[in-house]
């Protein structure tokens, strides 16, 4: 991204407005277009079709795509799951090593190891011989791996009953448990994190998340981000965070748009490229009407009492070039809410724009920027109503 900010001031110094934005668009469809293929491996039971109808925000009651789960494995068949919103992230179910009898260099050239950006290993209890061998493998194959131990709600309501009952405890004793396990087996300093895939906001899931993103490069680490569930607030504000970034680059496509020789007349390509900005406001946060079903169900909150909490236009909706230009309409009348002025300029001399592509930039940033605002209140609120937390707060 820095790269890109750079080469795009070096261009408009040339005031050649559509070579930078040529740059910009190659660059981010460059950006949706990044590969990212998580493999999913672990014994026969251990949860890895939970965990990726889990991550992809599906159960398997109500959708014919999700991964089928408490089947047992027979064959040594490799799925491909490929992400609703983002088909440029697939999540691989591939069999357990022990069901296919093969060693584990020879497992990993049978699933395809070279197209994976990296593996997670589950297993519901401590980890075996068979997952460190494939661990090792993988390692020499030089590719990451990270293990998860699942079914963590199982593991807390078994304990419960104890006297000296804590969660904390609870869960610092089967940590342990596992790295000890993991480091006899010959793994120096295993990376472990404790997940309940019904229940992804408890537990470890975030903390896999940001040392996923710290062993990725930009674009990946963007994919994995736009595909995440969201957890928690932290990731819905991370999304925020990464949309935001964007939103000078949205801009001054649509400004180049304007520039180029009739400004005012090319409303047209505005809205199209508009329409990609807030596609990816809705759907990173999982406000387009397939997810907010999708989480109705795995949640049992019923699909009205989440759209109930929603306030933008924008979400809960088709993002038509009809709904924008009515958006864009009644918003224009509102002036509380957008941002001031000196901001926007603040940004201009950043992308290195000719002041007169500034008028067109500064209304599309702002419209941008409120409605990213907006959508992100209604993503947080959409999050509490959906985990049971009280909307009000
Ligand atoms: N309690 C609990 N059960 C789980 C969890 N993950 C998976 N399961 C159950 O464990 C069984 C095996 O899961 P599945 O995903 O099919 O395992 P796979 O064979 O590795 O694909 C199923 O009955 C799941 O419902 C979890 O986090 N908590
Ligand atoms: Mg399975």
């Amino acid at each position: 991204m820095e790269d890109l900010i750079a080469g795009v001031k070096e261009i408009m110094k040339n005031n050649d407005v559509t070579a930078a934005a040529a740059k910009i668009k190659e660059y981010l469809e460059k950006e949706r277009n990044t590969p990212l293929n998580i493999a999913i491996t672990g014994e026969s039971g251990a949860g890895k079709s939970s965990f990726v109808n889990a991550f992809r925000g599906i159960t398997d009651e109500d959708d014919e795509r999700a991964a089928p789960t408490g089947v047992t494995e027979t064959t040594s068949e490799v799925t491909a799951y490929p992400h609703q919103n983002y088909p440029n992230v697939t999540l691989w179910d591939l069999p357990g090593i022990g069901t296919t009898k093969f060693p584990a260099k020879e497992y990993l050239e049978l699933v395809g190891f070279e197209k994976f950006d990296f593996f997670i290993i589950i297993s519901d209890t401590r980890f075996r011989e068979n997952d460190v061998k494939l661990a090792q493998e993988i390692q020499r194959m030089e590719k990451k791996f990270y293990f998860v131990r699942s079914k963590i709600d199982n593991d807390i309501n078994a304990e419960r009953r104890k006297r000296d009952f804590s969660k904390e405890g609870v869960l610092t004793k089967i940590k342990e448990n596992c790295i000890h396990g993991l480091t006899q087996l010959g793994i120096k300093s295993p990376q472990v994190f404790l997940v309940s895939t019904f229940e992804l906001h408890l537990c470890d899931f975030y903390l896999l998340h940001e040392t996923l993103e710290r062993d990725l490069d930009e674009l990946k680490k963007y994919a994995l981000l736009s595909a995440m569930p969201n957890i928690d607030l932290e990731i819905i504000s991370k999304k925020k965070e990464a949309f935001k970034h964007r939103i000078p680059l949205f801009a001054t496509l649509c400004a180049a748009g304007a520039a180029v020789p009739f400004p005012g007349l090319s409303s047209d390509t505005d809205l199209a490229v508009l329409a990609v900005a807030v596609k990816d406001y809705v759907l990173g946060f999982g406000l387009d009407i397939p997810s907010l079903k999708r989480l109705s169900s795995s949640t049992g909150v019923p699909y009205n009492d989440l759209c109930a909490v929603i306030n933008s236009p924008l979400a809960a909706a088709e993002i038509t070039s009809e709904l924008l230009l009515k958006v864009i309409i009644a918003q224009s009348s509102d002036t509380t809410e957008l941002t001031t002025a000196e901001e926007v300029f603040t940004l201009i001399p950043i992308i290195g724009m000719p002041v007169a592509m500034g008028i067109s930039f500064t209304r599309i940033y702002k419209f941008l920027n409120v409605n990213l605002s907006q959508l992100t209140e209604d993503a947080r609120r959409v999050f509490r109503r959906a985990v049971g937390i009280n909307t009000s707060v």
